[in-house]
């Protein structure tokens, strides 16, 4: 795991003596923990790491995480008490001066442990250098993904077969859920989304127990979680023959994913995969009806930084992994949306989530 601590100081714009990740509770977990540590049981809250410019690092586990702690670090230390912890965080932070913490992920309960352990010490907020490390991944990370993908991908396929009018969101959305998790899914990366008619205008839909009628688009947005590791895709489907409106939509919609997916290689900005997906559907009578940007990363984290998005400049590179999801919405109507997970490579990228995605009537 040295070559991740390594990375994150590579991509550092100030230099610190060490970083600390420190845990709160659930769900204040900082995922970078387990980017790190490589851990992949337990839920390690309270625990620590800090990370040394060298590229090794000193992991601290409370007792309930002992046994997965101990079966990748052996050196682990193991704190009982809050006083044990306090004493740990301050003899171990002996010397450093400028400290490296999270504060994309840090609780300030947990910024005042550290500052009562060693409150001589400067804090320096790393985050940015810790998304961008996590960005790029390496073999271990693409193979869950490719798996946590796999598993999504082949419940977006199954969902013809078991979807029928008179089911519910929530009946669909637990069906989804079941059937990842008996493909091996450690969970779903997030609540599955099963938005029904109208209730597919709105992006991030909770379902209720709206029942699918024939003439209804039905939009599914989930994902597994494998080893800590996440996949997210959407697929819309109509129960029946659609109105003019939605079908029309859904050609506009596949056409400006496919081009998006045929422009993604390494070296393109990403502002650039945004407007072409984005200008495909502003040509169209649904100008302005694509209300999100077209994609962000996934990793330990369903949104793992990086957004692919109008205002963003950074250009893509080799083994970043992605989702392209443009969508139409139209309130009273129902929306439209297709997903995929794509790998960057040097010459395009690979599909990683490959569900069909052409239009189907159930
Ligand atoms: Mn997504």
């Amino acid at each position: 795991m040295n070559g991740r601590v390594k990375r994150v100081f590579a991509n550092l714009a100030e230099e610190v003596d060490a970083i600390l990740l420190i845990n709160d509770a659930e769900p204040n977990i900082d995922q970078s923990f387990f980017y790190v540590t490589g851990l992949e049981s337990g839920l390690f809250e309270g625990c620590f790491v800090i990370l040394w410019p060298d590229g090794s690092l000193d992991l601290f586990s409370s007792k309930l995480e002992e046994t997965s702690a101990r079966s990748v670090f052996e050196g682990v230390r193991i704190f009982d008490k809050a006083a044990d912890r306090e004493r740990m965080l301050r003899e171990s932070l002996k010397g450093v001066k400028r400290l490296g913490l999270n504060g994309a992920a840090i609780t300030l309960r947990s910024l005042r442990e550290i500052k009562k352990a060693v409150p001589e010490i400067e804090e320096v907020d790393v985050w940015k250098a810790l998304e961008r490390a996590r960005l790029v991944k390496d073999d271990d990370e693409i193979a869950r993904i490719r798996e946590a993908c796999k598993i999504a991908s082949d419940v977006a396929e199954e969902i013809p077969d078991f979807l029928t009018t008179g089911m519910t969101e929530y009946e669909a959305a637990a069906e989804i859920a079941y059937r990842m998790q008996k493909k091996g899914a450690t969970s779903p990366s997030f609540d599955p989304n099963a938005s029904f008619g109208a209730n597919s205008a709105e992006p991030h839909h909770v379902p209720t127990n709206r029942k699918l009628s024939r003439g209804d688009c039905a939009l599914f947005d989930f994902g597994a979680k494998y080893r800590r590791y996440c996949s997210d895709i959407t697929r819309t489907f109509f129960s029946g023959k659609p109105n003019e409106d939605l079908e029309e939509m859904y050609s506009i919609v596949l056409e400006a994913q496919k081009a998006a997916i045929r422009m993604m290689r390494a070296g393109v900005k990403a502002k650039d995969i945004d407007v072409c997906a984005r200008s495909i559907i502003d040509a169209t009578r649904f100008r302005g009806r694509f209300i999100h940007s077209i994609g962000h990363a996934i990793g330990l984290s369903v949104h793992d930084g990086g957004r692919i998005a109008a205002e963003e400049s950074f250009a893509l590179e080799e083994n970043m992994i992605l989702t392209v999801e443009p969508g139409i919405y139209v309130p009273g109507i129902g929306g439209i949306r297709i997903e995929d997970d794509v790998r960057i490579t040097a010459s395009g990228c690979e599909l990683l989530t490959t569900a069909p995605k052409e239009m189907m009537v159930i």
